[in-house]
């Protein structure tokens, strides 16, 4: 049998990692956290958050996947074996959560549904002033995989929609931008912020008091992507102060977020545990055995990424 494959997290059991690699590899040496066995006998290495120095005490690993589309959670590990390629799930159903999530909230927000939520329990019938979709204006920060997929979706509903990312990118029908001064820029003509940026060393706590101070009067902010980005303070002031309307929040800081936190009942704050994109075995394991078969096979791999930009 070829080598071992370490499943490295505690929020599943990986069985049906298992059977996806089974019915596509034939029987598979499996090991879970508490039973790894010889660590020499692992090969490729699945993780969600895996405790630091524990991937670097396996002598023979060869691959290191990560069991998110978000890659922080290993490379929080500073002693990660140099030089082992490290790379993420890809799945497009995935992908389609995350948009799903930010559309969810987008449209609630502009459709004024949680007014009239409040008036349904106040027994009103009151109509909201109402913006019209091509005056509600989209700003996506980070244009990968997700940022763009949930773009085009905005775009497609018909929301004049601009995104931002590191390097220039030409996208139809979206308006992009990017580095710093495109930062400022984006920010200004979002009236609702959609935050899918990785965490990096560049992107960490850039959700601060001078990016909400940016954002038009009234904006709505959502973020999916990681706690990391945001300086809670910072956002719950600009929320009580009024120059944010709202606040859709899926991850957080500190996860699970403590249950003392300020987030769990402000008025304008929705929150939801790290759900928008959820793992799912079954869509995201066909390019994790094309990759088990490609450094098997001695071939490149796909869906790596780079550990020195950090995404
Ligand atoms: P990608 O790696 O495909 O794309 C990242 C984007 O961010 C790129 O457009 C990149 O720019 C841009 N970017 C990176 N650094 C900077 C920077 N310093 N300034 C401006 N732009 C920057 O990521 P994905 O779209 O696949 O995923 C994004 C994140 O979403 C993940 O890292 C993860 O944290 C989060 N996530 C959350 C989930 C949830 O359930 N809440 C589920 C899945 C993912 P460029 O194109 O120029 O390289
Ligand atoms: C991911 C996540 O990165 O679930 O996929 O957050």
């Amino acid at each position: 049998m070829a080598g071992a494959i370490a499943y490295i997290s505690r929020d599943t059991d990986g069985q049906l990692w298992k059977k996806a690699f089974e019915a596509a590899l034939g029987p598979v040496d499996f090991r879970t956290i508490d039973h790894l066995g010889d660590k020499a006998d692992v090969e490729i290495v699945l993780a969600w958050k895996p405790p630091g120095g524990l991937i670097a005490s396996f002598p023979n690993v060869k691959m290191i996947v990560s069991l998110g589309m978000g890659v922080d959670h290993l490379l929080a590990d500073d002693r990660l074996p140099e030089g082992v390629p490290i790379t993420r799930i890809m799945d497009d159903g995935l992908v389609g959560q995350m948009s799903e999530y930010a559309l969810y909230w987008a449209l609630r927000h502009h459709r004024d549904i949680d007014k009239y939520a409040a008036s349904q329990r106040a027994r009103q019938w009151k109509v909201e002033d109402f913006i019209d979709t091509i005056h509600r204006r989209i700003g996506v920060l980070g244009l990968g995989t997700i940022g763009q997929d949930t773009a085009n979706k905005f775009a497609a509903l018909g929301f004049p929609t601009a995104g931002w990312s590191r390097t220039q990118k030409t996208l139809p029908g979206i308006k992009t931008f990017h580095g710093a001064d495109g930062l400022a820029q984006v920010l200004a003509q979002s009236d609702i912020l959609i935050n899918v940026l990785p965490l990096t060393r560049e992107t960490r706590g850039i959700m601060d008091a001078k990016v909400f101070a940016t954002l038009p009067k009234g904006a709505y902010f959502i973020n999916m992507a990681r706690g990391g980005h945001v300086n809670d303070e910072a956002l719950l002031a600009a929320l009580d102060s009024g120059h944010l309307s709202g606040a859709a929040l899926d991850v957080f800081n500190t996860e699970p977020l403590p249950a003392d936190h300020a987030y769990w009942n402000h008025p304008k704050v929705h929150v939801t545990p790290h759900i928008a994109g959820a793992t799912n075995p079954r869509t995201a394991s066909p390019g994790v055995i094309e990759n088990i078969r490609n450094i098997r096979a001695g071939r490149p791999l796909i869906n790596t990424i780079d550990p020195k930009s950090g995404y």
